[in-house]
């Protein structure tokens, strides 16, 4: 068959583009078919970007504050953000230094289970348990703190870690009509995963944006949390996969 001249004009003209060349002159609509539209009942997670996870801060995450800019363009998308902050007292269970002998990443038993020991971090009111200063989210509408309670420690920001404790997160998204989670923040396999755990087991739909989150990976816990999400259906997606 011959192709009609427009047509195979055409063919020629986008196969010669290269991809983002071609990108620029799609339409909006057809750039965005298959991808993810968060609606009003979707709400961005950003999950404890503080000055205590990124460089500088008392517990660093390797590549923390690469999350920032990433969160900062998903959230020009979300209707709803909420943002967490742990948020720990002086002495918290969480801390090596509140048990003599004890050394920073090994691990204790305490009522509720195994704990990892943390160099103090994030206490409550000061800087380092500041949100970082380059995080722009002048729509969030709730920050919820978690992890106040000095013998419970809560990477969740659903339930602390004794599993009993709800932060009452479960109940304001609810209430407000949320159904589906996208998780960003710090740190991929601890608060991000527990966090995004939690959201299965309340009943949300769970996505987690890999590229807006970094870990701490301590003794393979990163492979180990995306093993475990998966298992509970939270979905791994990247910020690209968003409309
Ligand atoms: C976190 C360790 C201790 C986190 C919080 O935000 O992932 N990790 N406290
Ligand atoms: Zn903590």
């Amino acid at each position: 068959m011959i192709d009609h001249p427009v047509q195979s004009h055409r063919r020629r003209f986008l196969g010669g583009l290269s991809a983002t060349a071609l990108l620029a002159v799609l339409p909006a609509a057809v750039q965005s078919a298959g991808k993810l539209k968060p609606g009003a009942d979707a709400a961005l997670i950003v999950v404890d970007v503080q000055n205590c996870f990124i460089g500088g801060g008392t517990l660093p995450v390797k590549g923390g504050e690469e999350v920032v800019p990433v969160i900062n363009k998903l959230a020009e998308r979300f209707e709803n953000i909420v943002v967490t902050q742990d948020w720990h007292t002086p002495g918290h269970a969480s801390f090596a230094s509140t048990y003599p002998g004890k050394k920073p990443f090994e691990t204790t038993k305490l009522s509720y289970g195994t704990q990892v020991l943390w160099p103090d971090h994030c206490v409550q009111g000061t800087d380092d348990a500041a949100l970082s200063k380059d995080l722009k989210l002048p729509t969030a509408q709730l920050i919820i703190r978690k992890g106040f309670h000095k013998n419970i420690d809560s990477y969740s920001a659903f339930d602390e870690a004794d599993h009993k404790t709800p932060t009452g997160l479960a109940g304001y998204l609810k209430a407000r009509r949320i159904k589906t989670l996208y998780v960003t923040g710090l740190a991929t396999d601890f608060c991000v995963a527990w966090t995004a755990m939690d959201g299965r087991k309340a009943g949300f739909n769970v996505y987690v944006v890999e590229d807006a989150t970094r870990a701490i990976d301590l003794n393979g816990s990163l492979a180990a949390a995306w093993k475990s999400m998966s298992a509970k259906g939270v979905k791994r997606i990247q910020s690209a996969d968003i409309a």
